[in-house]
């Protein structure tokens, strides 16, 4: 999507620093961290939120929560302590960013409910 910024930042359009990247995904640290570790993981492909996936995107989200997300908290050193990982969507979810990204968040101790 043109206008989509999340494309622009996984087209290379917006330079950013990846904190990981592959053919499916990117992986960024979130412009308004909330924790210590705040990154984005974003699909390559532009979806608008989970409700836009459909049976196609099983393997991207099976990658994602399978394999990108566990491997990030190693690699950032939040495994071990904990991390929480958040798909916000539609509007009372608090979705911002019209293209499907989930947060991964470490370093300090959550709160619930997190409001
Ligand atoms: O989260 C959207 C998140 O995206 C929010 O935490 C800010 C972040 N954001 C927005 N633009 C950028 C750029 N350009 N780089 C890095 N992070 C960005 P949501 O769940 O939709 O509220």
């Amino acid at each position: 999507m043109s206008d989509c910024i999340f494309c622009k930042i996984a087209n290379k359009e917006i330079p950013t620093q990846a904190v990981y990247e592959d053919d499916m995904v990117i992986a960024f640290n979130d412009l308004e961290p909330q924790a210590p570790v705040h990154v984005l993981v974003i699909p390559k492909k532009h979806i608008a939120s989970l409700l836009a996936t459909t049976a196609e995107d099983k393997e991207l989200l099976a990658h994602i929560t399978c394999e990108v997300i566990p491997m990030l908290a190693k690699k950032l050193n939040i495994a071990e302590t904990g991390f929480r990982t958040v798909a916000n969507t539609g509007e009372e979810g608090g979705q911002t960013v019209q293209h499907l990204h989930f947060h991964l968040l470490g370093g300090r101790s959550m709160q619930w409910p997190p409001g």
